[in-house]
Formats: structure tokens, sequence, C-alpha cells
């Protein structure tokens, strides 16, 4: 993309003349710039919040609760709607500025909109069914039922790699919930966030309602944990690392607030012999190479039958050797940078550390030169070989870059073993065309996939809004998107009446 073009994304979505956008880009006082991480070069400053700014975002979503809660569900959906429609309209140009931030591919940065565009339709859908239930009571003449409330102001914190739909879970869920929305997004990727919740908060405010989507944007020790802490959010949404999440769940749980978290993931996919290879082959490489390995739901470990490890290996090293690797905006890229130098760092560690424990590197194993942009953040897509062992520690942590380890296994029950060997619980997928094998993955008893999401010949990344997506384990156990999902942001209330005229108490008790 040239520089002419970088202009018309930021001027289209209006960040060439908002007041948080510095324009000369130099880090100054309670500025941070944001990088395009394609050439290191800078995008534009952003001004950071402060204590005083924080605490007039809040007043202000909290003082818009009392109002929104009060709008018909319904009618917070036409706003949702609007929303959505408006969101259609700046498709390209968000997509584009998703790309410039965090170097997704074309494709990638309109397909993350296009998850935003989703689940807002969702969402208008949803606005007409918060259904609580009835139950029949024990008791003659009395009903007992459920309803679902507005819960107040979320806090919503996300991380750079979705910087735009994984707002727009949490936002457009909790708008027709009658909740207002306080996002703090990733500091490296704060333009994003600008122009989406800009986008949002002009439609609400059009449509007589200002104040329900607002943004903070700052450190952790100045907005991040006086988030945590602040009695005002009743239900914190954090996407992120384990560490930031173990942060966020004590503080919030000392003060008997709700998280929803959505931590690290380490998603592997069982290959095994009666596989559909091909598929298989695509589903990898797109879940290991996709996003440069950045989505918390990329492949990152392969566990395949021994029968068939050299050759599927040898089919993966020659799809890597073909992947092109460069501008993110580029026709024919598919794998744009890391998002940082740091990012870098980890990558190089973490083979540097397989490599001592034993793991050979099949293919890839360092950085990537691309020609014109010495100050991008490229690697290699890697894939690594665990020894014969199958003992390989590094594996077990979340690298966010593109590092595949494959793992060879004898029996289903070994290969469930070890897939369910890591602390996080995110995702996963098994490829076979045997149903007994699909069926000991999806075990109704709960001895297959330990994971939130389990698929069966589709990959472990690119889930669809209408699921609920999350994880167990130390991936922090939150739902976000689809189906019920929508409960985490409402309260439930259990409803006795006794239209009746005789005092009558449950469990039979007298008292009279
Ligand atoms: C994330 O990486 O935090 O399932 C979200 C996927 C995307 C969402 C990923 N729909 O890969």
């Amino acid at each position: 993309m040239s520089s002419a073009m970088h202009t018309e994304v930021l001027r289209s979505l209006g960040l060439d003349s908002h007041p948080r956008v510095v324009p000369g880009v130099g880090p100054s006082d309670g500025v941070i710039v944001s990088n395009n991480p394609a050439t290191g070069q800078p995008i534009a400053g952003v001004r950071l919040d402060d204590a005083s700014s924080y605490e007039r975002t809040v007043a202000q979503s909290a003082e818009a609760f009392i109002r929104w809660r009060s709008v018909p569900a319904p009618a917070r959906g036409q706003v949702v709607r609007a929303i959505g429609d408006e969101i259609r309209k700046h498709k390209d140009a968000l997509g584009a500025l998703v790309s410039l931030e965090v170097g997704k591919i074309r494709s990638e940065g309109l397909g993350e909109v296009q998850e935003t565009i989703d689940i807002a339709d969702f969402a208008v859908g949803l606005s007409r069914q918060l259904h609580g239930l009835t139950m029949p009571s024990e008791r003659p003449q009395h009903r007992l039922m459920e309803q679902w409330l507005p819960l107040g102001p979320i806090g919503v914190i996300t991380a750079f790699n979705f910087p735009n739909a994984v707002w727009g879970w949490n936002a457009m869920l909790a708008a027709v919930c009658g909740d207002t929305t306080v996002w703090k997004p990733s500091l490296l990727a704060p333009l994003t966030a600008i122009a989406t919740n800009a986008i949002a908060d002009h439609v609400a405010k059009s449509m007589g309602h200002p104040g329900v989507f607002t943004l903070v944007i700052g450190t952790d020790d100045v907005v991040g944990e006086r988030m945590a802490a602040d009695p005002r959010f009743p239900l914190i949404s954090a996407t992120g690392s384990c560490r930031m999440g173990r942060r966020v769940g004590q503080v919030v749980a000392s003060r008997f607030g709700r998280c929803l978290l959505e931590l690290g993931g380490n998603n592997a996919l069982i290959v095994t012999p009666s596989a559909d290879l091909d598929l298989a082959a695509k589903a990898v490489v797109f879940g290991a190479v996709g996003t440069a390995g950045q989505r918390c739901t990329t492949t990152r470990r392969l566990i395949i039958h021994r029968s068939i490890a050299d050759r599927f290996t040898q089919t993966l090293i020659n799809a890597y050797k073909t992947v092109r690797i460069g501008d993110p905006l580029a026709e024919g890229t598919l794998v744009g940078p890391l998002i940082n130098a740091r990012a870098v760092e980890q990558f190089e560690r973490a083979i540097a550390q397989a490599k001592a424990q034993g793991g050979e590197v099949l293919v890839g194993g360092g950085r990537a030169s691309v020609s014109g942009a010495p100050g991008g953040h490229y690697v290699q897509p890697t894939i690594i070989r665990a020894p014969d062992s199958g003992e390989l520690p590094i594996a077990k942590e979340e690298t966010f870059a593109p590092l595949l380890y494959v793992f060879a296994y004898d029996t289903l029950d070994h290969a469930i073993a070890m897939h369910n060997s890591v602390e996080q619980g995110l995702s996963s997928a098994i490829f076979t065309n045997d149903m007994r094998e699909s069926g000991r993955f999806l075990n109704p008893d709960g001895s297959g996939s330990d994971c939130g999401i389990a698929n069966v010949n589709a990959g472990t990344s690119g889930a669809e809004i209408g699921g609920a997506f999350g994880g167990e384990k130390a991936t922090g156990g939150g739902r976000e998107s689809g189906s019920d999902s929508w409960k985490a942001y409402m309260r439930r209330q259990t409803i006795t009446v006794n239209f009746g005229s005789t005092f009558a108490l449950a469990q039979g008790i007298r008292f009279e």
C-alpha cells in the first residue's frame, strides 16, 4: 500500500481529524505511537488516557447505562442494526486499517470486519430473544419463572490480534442486553479501536444514545488495573495472555465482580491414518501459518499417526516452501509480519529452546527478509519435529508466531493424552474418516478433547460467530460470541408469584 493510500484509509475513517490522533508522530508525554509491523514505520500517535479522563469516561458510561437499560431490547437491536450497516459501509477501510496496524493479510483484515458485521446481525436477532424460562411451581397457584436484566457498564479488554472483532463480540451483545461498554484496546492497535468505536458511538449518538460505546486507551497500570478494581464494572471481559487473565481474574474476584476470560490457546490437530490428507494439510497450513500464527486458535501442535507422519510432514514442508511472505496488503501474500520486534525475539527464543530440547527444524527456523521492508517483523513459518520420546517442554508454551511442533503417536488414546497434556484448552481438531475415531475424540463422557472447541475435519482456527467461543483450563473458561454467551452480559432473576390467597411454603414446611 502506498503512503497516499495509507492517508486515504485514515481519512476515510475520520482518523486524520480525530482529537485523540496526533498526526506528527514522535513519542511524547501521554502519547503512544502505533507502528506498521510490515515496515516498522509509525502510522500515527494516539493520546493516552490518564486517571482523570478515565474517571470521566467511566462516569459517562455509568450514566448512559441508566438511560440505555430502559430502551426496549428490540429498539436497542435497531441501534445495533444501524451500527452493523455502518460497519458494512466502512468494511474496506476498516479491513485495510487492521492490515496496516497489525499486519493481517488483506483477506483476513476484511474477514475480521465481517466477523463484527456477523455478530451485529446475530445480536439484532437476539434482541427479541433474551428469553427466560418458566418452571412449574410445586405450590398451587404459584408461578415460577426467570427474567434476564441488564448488568451495567462492561469493561472490555482486547488483544492486538483481533482489534475489531473481539470488541464486536462483546459490544454488540452487551448493547442488546442493555449494557454500555468501556473498551480498553491493546496499545498495539489503538487506531483500529478509535475508528471502530467512533462508528458505533456516532450511530448510537445520532439515534439519541450517547455514551453507550466508550473507549479508554492506556497502560495497564493506569487503566487496566483501575478497570479491574472498579466496582462500577460488574463484568470485565478480557482477552489476552494467561498472565494478564490471572491478574484480572484475581482483582475482579476480590470485589465479587464477574470475569469473562479468553486467554491463551495451545491448540492441537490430530491426523489419523483414515484421514483425507489433502483436506488435513490445507487445514494445518491455514491453522498454523494464517495470521502469521497470531490467533488464539492457531494450530500449534500436530499429532500424527506414526505410519503417515513422514509422508504428511513432507506435504506440509512442500506447502510451506511455496507460501508467500511479505507486504500484507500485496496481492498473493499469505503471511504478513509479526506484531513487533519482541514477538520476533520470542519466536527465535522458542526455536532455540526447541533445538536444545532435541527438536529438529524441518522447514523455516528464522527471520525472513522481505525486500523493500527492512524494518518489517517478518519470520519464516516453521515446523519442528519433536524427538521420538515425545518430550518437548517448549511445546507446552504458547508462542504467538507461525511455529508448529509435530508429534508422532501410536494409539488414539496416546494421541488424546498428548493432546490434553497442556495447560490451555481453547481449540482442537481431529482429521479422520473413521466414525469411531471421531466419536472417541468427542466422547460425551468427557474423555476426548478437553477444549472449549472441538472440530472434526475442520481446523482449529476460523470459528464462526454462531457458536460459543472460548476454552477451558488456563484459557479461562469464558464464552463469547454466539449460542447463549449473551447470558454473561445479563443478570438472572428468579421470580415466584403467588396469585392465590393461601400462604404456602416450599418443601412442605408448615409454619402456622
Ligand atoms: C482470537 O484469536 O482471539 O476462530 C479470536 C477464530 C476467529 C477468532 C479468533 N474467528 O480463529
